[in-house]
């Protein structure tokens, strides 16, 4: 068993496999078919080992809680690398050691690291089976979480098997090693199409489909393709008159995301509707010369707390079921999972996310996670999982920013929505280890994970942008900008829909907008602002001209650190902004 199937798929898995067995030393290989009985199975042996705690069957049937080691509980970009010959390739943004260099240290501490473990080969394929979007990857893995994750984010199994046959995929490794900080490698070989981790083992370091191929892997890859790949929801919004449009969004790591994936309308908002294609990452091709948009991916990896009926009822609905968590708190009482906004008081009976009866703060961890199959969302798009996705008709951008952006406003040309993007600064949030509420520059919200120098980025954007028939508008959206008194000004959740009607209205030339020297903003008359009063309206609207100026200085020093590579067009852009903001 194990080895002689892999044997039968393809000589270059059975040679990957027999390579890392030796140096890993593992005690036995296992490959993963993507069936229930193996996930179920799997499942069972961690509950009966306590490194997975079963939940209440008839309330969360099929429900598991996860807890990580307590310094194992976010992406740790510090530990992230980019390993290409040239440190240029690279470029300023990703952190980068030499490939080779990269590859002896982690040869030498893969060496034994399986010892008495089971290696498990998960095959897996990204994006609809047999299109031309469909990519493969194998990660080899001692860790039975990381497989029963992969099993419900990517399609594990039968399709890829197929795929893997002709030897073309992408390698990954995930060694749990110590789990020791301060020896933690997410280690990326773009040219060798090889991804290594060791000492994490939590999810977006260890599920390795996800930021790992989905994101670094196959950003550079698409350099030679007419495909943009990114850190962005997708949604097809439907009008009452039967009318869709397909709206992609990047937005930083918690800077509502997943909320606007799974939008339901205002109440009012009659005839109006929005079905899911994708939470976390799009792939927009260019098919028959239109950009049209997929889900790599084939389940959730979405953080918890703040989830109840009023914020993300969808969310909710999806993880009734079929579903791992991952240090939410337990109410012991119930065997139920618990999180910070999901009761308005927190039960008597809880346990935190470590499992201590007695703690202090929060009792789920602020970067807890669900995991599950996206086939468990209500509203679907009828793109997902379509050969050919969903056309693109305007693209967002937008960080959590508490002053200086407004609601909405609009690029003047795809090139000012390129610069848009690639000037994009968000507060950090608990989605990676490091200080919370600083801004950071986020170009695309694809910082942390484009696998090449960003300055090609942005020409590779523009590069496919300027070849598609069917021409997005760009946007610039920001759910958090408080007023002067420190409160939100703006309700978010469903009433965003409120800006997606604006947004829909400009796509077909309806809505009016005023001038201003960032871009379009709506005009009072034009814009649905739902409760909100006229004074917040214009708060949130306002330009802050003088900020403005002080927002291009901040981030010329991160486009200078591009040097030469930086395109010319966009410091054009820049400047053009600049001039507009001086003269105006
Ligand atoms: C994520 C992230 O986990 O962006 O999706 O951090
Ligand atoms: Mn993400």
């Amino acid at each position: 068993m194990g080895i002689e199937e892999i044997r039968e798929i393809s000589d270059r898995l059975y040679e990957d496999v027999i390579k890392y067995k030796e140096l890993m030393k593992p005690i036995e290989v296992v490959l993963i078919k993507g069936t229930k009985e193996e996930y179920d199975s799997i499942a069972k042996s961690m509950v009966d080992k306590k490194t997975l705690i079963k939940l209440n069957e008839k309330e969360y049937p099929n429900c598991y809680l996860y807890r990580s080691d307590r310094n194992d509980v976010a992406r740790s970009e510090e530990n992230t690398y980019i390993c290409t010959k040239m440190k240029d390739e690279a470029g300023p943004t990703n952190n980068w050691v030499e490939e080779r260099e990269m590859y002896e240290k982690l040869a030498s501490m893969l060496s034994g690291i399986m010892e008495g473990k089971v290696m498990y080969v998960v095959p897996y394929l990204l994006g609809p089976a047999n299109s031309q979007f469909s990519s493969y990857g194998v990660e080899l893995t001692d860790n039975p979480y990381v497989v029963i994750s992969q099993m419900v984010i990517a399609n594990v199994g039968k399709d890829a098997i197929e795929g893997i046959r002709k030897g073309n995929y992408v390698l990954g490794i995930q060694a749990t090693g110590t789990l020791d900080p301060s020896k933690k490698y997410i280690a990326h070989f773009p040219e060798k199409k090889l991804i290594i981790t060791v000492n994490s083992a939590y999810g977006g370091n260890a599920l390795l489909s996800k930021k790992g191929q989905a994101l670094r892997i196959e950003s550079y890859l698409a350099r030679n393709k007419e495909l943009l790949v990114e850190h962005m929801m997708a949604i097809e919004v439907i009008n009452p008159d039967g009318k869709t449009y397909g709206i992609t969004g990047a937005f930083p790591s918690s800077s509502g995301k997943t909320n606007l994936a799974m939008i339901e309308p205002p109440k009012d908002y009659k005839g109006w509707d929005a079905r899911l294609l994708s939470d976390d990452i799009a792939w927009i091709k260019l098919i028959d010369g239109k950009l049209m948009a997929t889900n790599p991916e084939y389940g959730f990896f979405g953080v918890v707390p703040g989830t109840n009926e009023k914020t993300n009822a969808n969310a909710l609905e999806v993880m009734k079921h079929d579903t791992i968590f991952t240090n939410v708190a337990l109410d012991t009482k119930n065997n139920t999972p618990w999180w910070e906004g999901k009761t308005e008081k927190m039960p008597d009976s809880i346990e935190d996310w470590q499992g201590n009866r007695h703690f202090e703060g929060y009792a789920a961890h602020p970067n807890s996670r669900f995991t599950s199959p996206i086939s468990q969302y209500p509203k679907l798009s009828k793109a997902y999982g379509s050969k050919t996705g969903l056309e693109v008709n305007a693209i967002l951008f937008g960080g959590r920013r508490s002053t200086l952006v407004p609601l909405v406003y609009q690029a003047y040309s795809m090139e000012h929505g390129i610069l848009i993007g690639a000037m994009l600064r968000a507060e950090s949030t608990a989605a990676t280890t490091g200080k919370i509420g600083v801004i950071k520059n986020d170009p695309m919200a694809m910082r942390p994970f484009c696998g090449y120098n960003m300055a090609d980025y942005f020409d590779h954007w523009r590069k496919v942008l300027l070849n598609a028939k069917n021409k997005p508008l760009f946007f610039n959206v920001n759910w958090f900008r408080k007023g002067r008194d420190g409160a939100f000004l703006w309700p978010g959740f469903g009433e965003n829909m409120r800006v997606i009607k604006w947004i829909t209205e400009r796509i077909d030339g309806k809505a009016e907008a005023i001038e201003t020297p960032i871009g379009y903003v709506p005009s009072k008359e034009s814009f649905d602002k739902g409760s909100i009063s006229d004074g917040a309206l214009e708060e949130l609207l306002e330009i802050d001209r003088k900020g403005w100026i002080e927002e291009l200085d901040a981030v010329k020093p991160f486009f200078d650190a591009f040097g030469e590579r930086m395109p010319k067009w966009l410091w054009d852009e820049y400047y053009k902004l600049r001039d507009r903001l001086i003269s105006w």
